[in-house]
């Protein structure tokens, strides 16, 4: 980490300004200071990036390639002055030039949202670990011009706008066209012979786009490693078709132009949940296809022998969305490497690995067949030859059993079925929570489980604690700091050293103190922001995630209208002060969602002006929630909601952000929660709910009543009929408008089964944890001690643990520190 000294930091700073704007620093604005920035840094951290590159080839390492079509970045300068170890002297550096200060420049910065949620996310803080750890990886991904769109709350509904992150440029990244590759889509594949009467097959007529990769420097934390997050743009092959140009066909060469561009246009905005849009498969063939040619080219750039290579690489599919790299792999070795089919099978699944990241029937992706088979018709081939080899496979072991056969055939119903191409083609296949893996061996895969048990493993989540308590958080990570030293932040599960200190009352408050002050943050950016005022000494009380029905945001806004007809039913009585917050996309086609983000901004705005409940009880809903404001809600919450039907959240990640924070959870017992429960114990968590095996019981026997409960529960009853009585109808709304979501929870709707996730089931005991939490809060010791204690047992969630499971486990990598 060769950092600067502060006066040469200085210089670089004001010489990046001036050529890059034509400004002395005293006249640029703050993005062009923000940009300056980012230019110095990179200017520390090229010979680094440059070096760690060299010493792979060196050592000739084996390479991860983690394919995701999501990485959810956020902001980059921060963390990367964070992990350059230069944070601290760049923010003083910028209040000596009179210049702002680092905290406003950083919200200059655009996120790099080039993800939905989840998936995405777990993606950046792997990159984030490995580069820490200091493993040879690459992540590839696609340079998505617009990524998660902008959420806007208009009347409570919300609207997209386009995310234009790349509008001022993207300071840290580096265009390298001199990697650019073929990619092809189209056409039709001939069968050959060559002289000794061997059949090839030949691609023609196909469309050729150029993929052009761009890399931004991913920092490892003080260690002196740079890896690579390497996304592809989609360029036209020929920049004009001449042809057409010159008789006049403008048109006709900017349509080229375009057809490319679509394919990197726009992020599909869809979490869990898959649409089968031909253009989606495009993005997954066009980013997978340019990593693989990429990868195998490098490695025969130092190794004569194909057949090695599964030495040398590893791809990491990041859930079935990179699955067609199985039978891509195939092509390249057969078509372009002459490998028998065989031999090319043998070092497919060796270097192919899959990461199944939900059970949700609806993100299963599949692809109808005549789709698949005129988009990638050699491709298409393959898949075709993999499926019958497998089919033999599933009979040899189960016998001739159609049910089994409909289950696990890669074509199936006219379908391409990419979780079951990903599982045969795979050497691993892993869940991302302990629960979450079992349900896969033991219900939804467990055909594929009792083929091949020995590719299922788990490799429960994690978070970077860099980004997450450093960054995020920095008062707290100071106070550790000055606790038990810096060694939490590459070992997080030093912070168990911390507990010896819960029984400290000075030390107790200091640390309440730090939660009061990032309460404090939180609330000058929602008066900003909202032109809400909340009260920071009352609970906040926080759930941020994507809005799915199984997330259940519902049953969350159930509760406070339950607590706000309580607080009307009982005017004299004192109540615990409390602020929900909600921040959540909803996927643009998903009308239920939508319909309930309407519905939680329309019950805050009922409660917040009504003068009667004096305050007590607050409700917000963060526009356009995001990494970087996730970042200060962690840092401020007290309680944290976990609360999506048990067996249906593969693992959740945002949970672990909170615990690490000092939250306490209120849960049930779903994904990593059972895990973060296990780490600190029930008395310190509020769990509540179904089980998962009750759930899945449900489901399979179909005994579930939700009307029963509704009829039998008169404060669920009055809750839920405020719905529908037009207590939450402001003027001039139909008073029907959320007539479709009582109806979905009492008898189900579009031919769903009612209450399809558990909410009516789970309500009384969701009513009853949260009135332990009330309880504990209002005995702000206790409340401190526990919630303390879940930052003490945070350790297991880093992604540093995580990254050294698949390191060792799956992908066999040596890191070079
Ligand atoms: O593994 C990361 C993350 C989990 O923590 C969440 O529980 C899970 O919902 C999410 N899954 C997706 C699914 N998208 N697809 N397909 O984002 O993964």
């Amino acid at each position: 980490m060769e950092t600067m000294d502060k006066e040469t930091l200085k210089e670089e700073i004001k010489k990046q300004i001036k050529y890059r704007f034509r400004k002395n620093i005293e006249d640029a604005s703050k993005q062009e200071v923000y940009q300056g920035i980012c230019y110095a840094l990179k200017e520390m951290i090229i010979d680094e990036w440059i070096d760690t590159h060299k010493k792979y080839e060196t050592l000739d390492s084996k390479m991860v390639y983690y394919l995701s079509m999501e990485f959810l970045m956020g902001r980059a300068l921060g963390n990367n002055l964070i992990n350059f170890g230069a944070y601290k002297e760049v923010a003083e550096v910028i209040e000596e030039l009179d210049a702002g200060d680092l905290y406003h420049i950083e919200e200059e910065e655009p996120d790099a949202a080039l993800g939905n949620g989840g998936l995405g996310r777990l993606a950046a803080c792997f990159m984030d670990s490995l580069a820490t750890l200091g493993y040879p990886a690459y992540g590839c991904g696609i340079r998505y011009r617009y990524g998660m769109f902008r959420q806007e709350i208009e009347n409570g509904y919300q609207k997209e706008m386009p995310d234009e992150w790349l509008k001022n440029g993207n300071p840290f990244e580096i265009e390298r066209p001199e990697y650019a590759v073929e990619i092809k889509f189209g056409g039709h594949v001939d069968a050959e012979y060559n002289e000794n009467g061997k059949m090839y097959f030949v691609h023609r007529d196909y469309e050729s786009i150029q993929a052009v990769p761009f890399d931004m420097p991913i920092v490892g934390y003080q260690n002196g490693v740079v890896n690579t997050l390497r996304v592809w743009d989609a360029r036209p092959m020929h920049s004009f078709d001449l042809d057409s140009f010159d008789r006049g066909n403008y048109a006709k060469a900017r349509e080229n132009k375009n057809n490319a561009r679509s394919i990197v246009e726009v992020l599909y905005p869809n979490d869990n949940h898959e649409t089968g849009k031909q253009l989606r498969l495009k993005q997954q063939y066009f980013f997978v296809s340019a990593s693989l040619q990429t990868a195998v080219k490098k490695y025969m750039q130092r190794h004569d022998n194909i057949c090695g290579l599964a030495d040398k690489v590893c791809f990491q599919l990041n859930d079935t969305h990179p699955t067609v790299a199985v039978a891509e792999l195939m092509r390249i070795l057969m078509d372009e490497y002459g490998v028998e089919w065989e031999q090319a099978w043998k070092i497919t699944t060796k270097c192919c690995a899959y990461t199944n990241h939900t059970i949700m029937a609806e993100a299963l992706e599949k692809w109808p067949i005549a789709l698949f088979s005129s988009l990638l018709p050699r491709v298409y081939q393959i898949v075709e030859e993999i499926h019958r080899r497998f089919t033999e496979e599933i009979k040899a072991f189960f016998g001739d059993d159609q049910d089994i056969l409909s289950r696990m055939s890669i074509l199936y119903d006219g379908q391409v079925h990419m979780a079951r191409l990903a599982i045969a083609g795979s050497f691993s296949v892993n869940g991302v929570a302990r629960l979450h893996t079992e349900i896969l061996k033991n219900q939804e895969l467990s055909d594929f489980y009792k083929l091949t048990p020995e590719k299922f493993n788990n490799k429960t989540n994690g978070i970077t604690q860099r980004r997450f308590l450093v960054h995020g958080n920095p008062e707290l990570s100071d106070w550790i700091t000055k606790q038990i030293g810096a060694g939490f932040i590459t070992n997080l599960p030093e912070l168990e050293k911390l507990t010896a200190l819960a029984d400290d009352k000075k030390k107790m408050k200091e640390f309440a103190e730090i939660k009061a002050n990032n309460k404090k943050r939180l609330a000058a950016y929602i008066q900003e922001h909202n032109g809400i005022e909340i009260n920071v000494n009352s609970m906040i009380d926080c759930q941020v995630k994507r809005l799915h029905e199984y997330k259940r945001q519902m049953l969350n806004i159930l509760y406070v209208i339950t607590l706000y007809q309580e607080m009307k039913e009982n005017p004299g009585k004192k109540y615990c002060p409390r602020t929900v917050l909600f921040g959540a996309k909803s996927a643009p086609g998903y009308e239920r969602a939508k319909l309930i983000i309407k519905l939680i901004n329309n019950v805050a705005d009922t409660v917040n002006n009504d003068k009667s409940i004096k305050n007590q009880l607050k409700v917000v809903f963060i526009e356009d929630y995001k990494v970087s404001n996730a970042e200060l809600i962690f840092a401020a919450a007290d309680l944290s909601e976990q609360i999506s039907t048990a067996s249906k959240e593969a693992s959740g990640t945002g949970n672990m952000k909170f615990m690490l924070n000092g939250a306490i959870t209120i849960g049930t017992m779903d994904g990593a929660n059972v895990e973060i429960v296990e780490e600190v114990g029930r008395e310190n968590a509020f769990v509540f709910g179904l089980s998962s095996d009750q759930v899945i019981e449900y489901e399979h026997n179909g005994q579930y009543k939700a009307i029963e409960i509704y009829n039998e529960n008169p404060k669920l009853k009055k809750a839920l009929d405020s719905l529908v009585d037009g207590t939450f109808i402001k003027e001039g709304e139909d008073k029907n408008l959320f007539q479709g979501l009582h109806q979905a929870l009492l008898y189900g709707q579009h031919s769903n089964i009612a209450d399809r996730y558990f909410v009516l089931a789970d309500y009384d005991s969701y009513m009853d944890a949260q009135k332990q939490a009330e309880e504990l809060y209002m005995n702000p010791e206790e409340w401190n001690r526990k919630a303390f204690l879940n930052v003490c047992h945070a350790g297991k969630f880093s992604s540093d643990r995580t990254i050294e499971e698949y390191a060792s486990e799956i992908w066999r990598l040596k890191s070079i520190i």
